[in-house]
């Protein structure tokens, strides 16, 4: 093999692999923009697993805080609900995970600046293999389209 052909082969079967990992899409991401002077906020998204193999998201990251954390909501025996850091989120083989109000949801913990409607947020979910999914969250109005506690959040779909 002549060595530019080689180096050739060698650039598509990189960018081949990268687009193999391509496996986890997103749909309905948002960010929740928070009042000036509230430390963290919540990211939430639809992630729709098309690989063959289950994908267990162990960390998050984004450049806006200091730090990201998956979080899931519970009911406990008061009937109270409260947030739990959970240590990964599984997204199972030709399934989708929501991170909804009221359920799980990304933790966006010590924002360096106040979110504004209309920004977008960058982050990066990695999986317990190193791989990393890049998303862009457009920060929405903490008023625009919340669905309530007493109805909608029994719609899945
Ligand atoms: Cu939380």
């Amino acid at each position: 093999m002549k060595p530019l052909f080689l180096l050739a082969s060698l650039l598509f079967s990189a960018v081949f692999s990268l687009h193999s990992h391509a496996q986890l899409i997103a749909s309905d991401a948002s960010v929740r923009a928070m009042p000036p002077g509230q430390p963290n906020t919540a990211a939430f998204l639809s992630l729709s697993n098309t690989g063959g193999r289950d994908i267990r998201l162990v960390s998050a990251a984004t450049s806006v805080s200091k730090k990201a954390e998956y979080h899931s909501h519970t009911k406990d025996d008061k009937g109270v609900m409260r947030m739990a850091k959970e240590a990964f989120v599984e997204i199972k083989a030709g399934e989708t995970f929501v991170f909804k109000t009221g359920g799980h949801h990304i933790m966006i913990m010590g924002l360096k600046k106040a979110l504004k409607p209309g920004e977008n947020v960058d982050m990066v979910l990695t999986d317990s293999n190193g791989t990393e999914y890049s998303f862009t969250f457009p920060v929405v109005s903490i008023m625009a389209k919340q669905p309530s506690q007493d109805h909608s959040h029994h719609h899945h779909h």
